[in-house]
């Protein structure tokens, strides 16, 4: 069986995407972890050898191929197991599901940046502004999600449900004030319910 490397770091949301579909897909004998600490303005040398905007995760196949970004590695994953597929190969569910996936991708982004602008950026520099909006996007994706998407999301712990999770609990790690249970209880009984599963308990975010 061949071993592939995945850049990593435990806190990112986007590496634990990954982490958990190596999980529920029985890969995770599959890779090496290469643990790197970076941010937009400390990166990684070897890090970004054949993947030059030097984001976490990438995934470097044992032929050296180098994939990025998570969508890319979860969906390369998703065509090298034989379980249930994480994501349907076809049709409109497809299309559907792959939206709803890169609207948790979004929250990610939204959580991630809103944690650059409030711990990396030099304190003068910093600007309620763009906070607020990151937190405005995150509110309107939730309510989407709980008021058009629950069932759908519910239906099945698929690429969507995986990257969702994802985003909800790197919200709880990064902000833990932000309220979202309140405003979305649907949401917040299926995350209690998927956050059990041994992919999401083994690599709960510990900072
Ligand atoms: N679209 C990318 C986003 C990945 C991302 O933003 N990763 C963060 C860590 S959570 C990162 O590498 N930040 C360093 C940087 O922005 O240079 C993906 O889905 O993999």
């Amino acid at each position: 069986m061949s071993t592939m490397t995945l850049f990593h770091a435990p806190l990112s949301p986007f590496v634990r995407k990954v982490m958990v579909v190596l999980h529920e897909t029985g890969q995770l004998q599959r890779v090496q972890l290469h643990t790197v600490n970076i941010s937009p303005v400390s990166g990684d040398a070897q890090l970004n050898q054949g993947n030059p905007i030097g984001k976490i995760p990438a995934l470097r196949l044992d032929d050296g191929t180098v994939l990025h970004d998570s969508r890319v590695i979860c969906e390369y994953l998703d065509q090298q197991h034989v379980g249930q597929p994480l994501l349907p190969r076809e049709g409109s569910a497809r299309w559907r599901r792959m939206t709803l996936a890169s609207q948790a991708d979004a929250i990610m982004d939204a959580a991630v940046s809103s944690r650059y602008e409030s711990f990396l950026r030099p304190e003068d520099k910093r600007w309620g502004g763009w906070l607020e909006a990151q937190a405005e996007k995150i509110r309107r994706s939730l309510a989407n999600l709980e008021q058009e998407h629950l069932a759908e999301l519910a239906s099945g712990f698929d690429l969507a449900a995986i990257g969702l999770a994802c985003a909800l609990g790197y919200l709880d790690l990064r902000q833990p004030e932000f309220g979202w249970r309140e405003r979305q209880p649907g949401l917040a009984a299926w995350y209690a319910e998927v956050s059990l599963r041994p992919s999401m308990v083994a690599t709960a975010p510990v900072a």
